[in-house]
């Protein structure tokens, strides 16, 4: 029986450095539910960064025997590896340049040597741990090189990879100076996955005109053998979503958290009183000046609204260490004051702005008390949060805004999609998003929560899989003839 090793940059569970030694949370992340099944079941193990640098040897045995309770191996970063792999080529190469925002892009030698090497010390801490046969699942742009670091020290293994991002056009890759590395460290994997049809149809093309391989509609013919590429978007802990918004809305308003209540306060203050959601982590993909410009207009445009309707943007602090994070952190925070400042009242706050994140039940509150979502990113692999909110609409009162540029939006076809940045066009959404009739909304909610609900993340993880098997046959059909 072959067993299954994950792979990621992070692992699915916290360690913290407490006053009383080293501590394990689990997190709750859509990728650790939707493998928890596979990972728990099959003995098998998820490898990857535990987020804390041990100072001593007694410290490392701490870590590696907490993750070991959870069938977890460590791969120790140290402070170097961490900027030049993480923030450095990751974060200030990678991201940018797949998210369509060349002018970040930096390129810098030091940063891929170090990227080189810490996908080497993933492989390492694989092959220590697999077993012949094996089959291991590499996910997202921080492991690109993986795949093929494998398949070359151990072609017994099964290899699947999933891309959590977007996979850009060919124009974009070819301004990259080990973009041959790169689509060639992908391709030593037996499945290739995407999130939508064009990433797998930019991948294809890059192969096709950096390497020159056959390709034979979505298989990569290489010399001994074949690539699969497939489009597996992903999906959401439906059930989770969802009962947690059905209990919210069964309790009464003063059984309800003060957060809860506090929204509740809001909303009655005032007869016909509108609330607009964004949520995201503070990145310079997610549009959030640009959706701040749109809401602006919309007040400009429609002053009957103003005291009347507000937009909580939930902004959640991310790659703190990187440029471009701090600048953006700085020009949000003056594009809320000026909205603030030129609109507001005594009364009422246009636009009411949190940078941190919150627990997952003020979450789920903020999903089901929001009229609208409006989620604008610039560039999105998927965008989960659009998934979410429609999965918490219970009482299917709610209108999405989404971007065109999300993956999410291939799937979320009765949203409202905007380009986002059309910034006239989008405060004209908003105004549709606040009047649209309760009938329309219900059947727009009611289409997108059975989509969803059919295709979540238990469904993603598994459809994955069964892909990655049929390599299996495949390969020993292939070795048979
Ligand atoms: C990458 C790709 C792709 C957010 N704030 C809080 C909180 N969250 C949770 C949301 C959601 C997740 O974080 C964010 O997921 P997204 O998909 O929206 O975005 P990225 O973080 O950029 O994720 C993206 C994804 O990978 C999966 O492949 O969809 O395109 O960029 O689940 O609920 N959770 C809690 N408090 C918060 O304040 N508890």
């Amino acid at each position: 029986m072959s067993r299954l090793i994950i792979a990621s940059n992070r692992l699915p569970v916290m360690i913290n450095r407490s006053a009383d030694g080293m501590t394990i949370t689990p997190s709750a992340g859509g990728l650790a539910t939707g493998l928890k099944s596979y990972h728990k079941d099959s003995n098998s193990v998820w490898i990857g960064w535990p987020g804390v640098m041990p100072e001593t040897k007694k410290e490392e045995k701490e870590v590696i025997g907490l993750l070991e309770t959870e069938q977890c191996l460590p791969v120790f970063l140290n402070e170097e590896l961490i900027t030049n792999y993480y923030d450095g080529f990751s974060n200030a190469t990678l991201w940018p340049l797949f998210h369509y925002f060349a002018e970040f892009t930096e390129f810098n030698e030091s940063y891929w040597e170090s990227y080189s090497k810490v996908n080497e010390m993933f492989a390492d801490a694989i092959i220590e741990n697999a077993e012949e046969g094996d089959v291991v699942w590499v996910h997202d742009y921080q492991l690109l090189l993986l795949p093929n670091i494998l398949r070359e020290r151990r072609p017994d293994l099964t290899i699947g990879f999933f891309l959590h991002i977007p996979f850009p056009s060919y124009e974009l890759i070819r301004i990259l100076p080990w973009r041959e590395q790169i689509v060639n460290g992908l391709l030593g994997a037996d499945l290739i996955g995407f999130h939508t049809y064009d990433y797998a149809r930019h991948f294809i093309s890059s192969v096709k005109r950096l390497l020159g391989h056959d390709v034979d509609f979505n298989q990569i013919k290489l010399e001994n053998r074949q690539v699969m590429i497939d489009v597996f978007p992903m999906g959401i802990d439906y059930e989770k979503f969802e009962s947690h918004a059905l209990e919210i809305q069964s309790k009464p308003i003063q059984d309800r958290s003060k957060e809860h209540q506090d929204i509740d306060r809001f909303l009655l203050s005032m007869p016909n009183r509108k609330l607009i959601l964004s949520i995201d982590r503070l990145d310079y993909t997610k549009g959030i000046p640009q959706r701040l410009n749109a809401f602006r207009e919309f007040l400009m445009k429609h002053p009957d609204y103003r005291e009347r309707v507000s937009l909580i943007m939930l902004t959640v602090p991310s790659r703190t260490d990187v440029e471009q994070y701090q600048n953006l952190k700085n020009e949000i925070d003056v594009l809320v004051g000026n909205i603030n400042g030129e609109f507001g009242t005594l009364n009422w706050n246009p636009v009411i702005y949190f940078y941190r994140s919150v627990p997952f039940n003020n979450l789920i509150e903020l999903y089901s008390s929001a009229d609208v979502a409006l989620l604008t990113p610039l560039r999105d692999g998927m965008n989960l949060v659009a998934k979410e909110y429609i999965a918490s609409k219970v009482n299917k009162k709610g209108v999405l805004i989404l971007s065109e540029m999300a993956g999410a939006s291939k799937e979320l076809g009765e949203a409202i999609s905007v380009n986002p940045n059309n910034i006239p066009d989008t405060a004209d959404a908003i105004y549709r998003a606040l009047t649209k009739p309760d009938k329309e909304m219900e059947k727009a909610i009611t289409a997108m929560q059975q989509r969803i609900k059919r295709y979540d993340i238990h469904k993603w993880a598994s459809e994955f899989m069964k892909a990655l098997n049929k390599t299996i046959e495949k390969r020993s059909e292939h070795h048979a003839r």
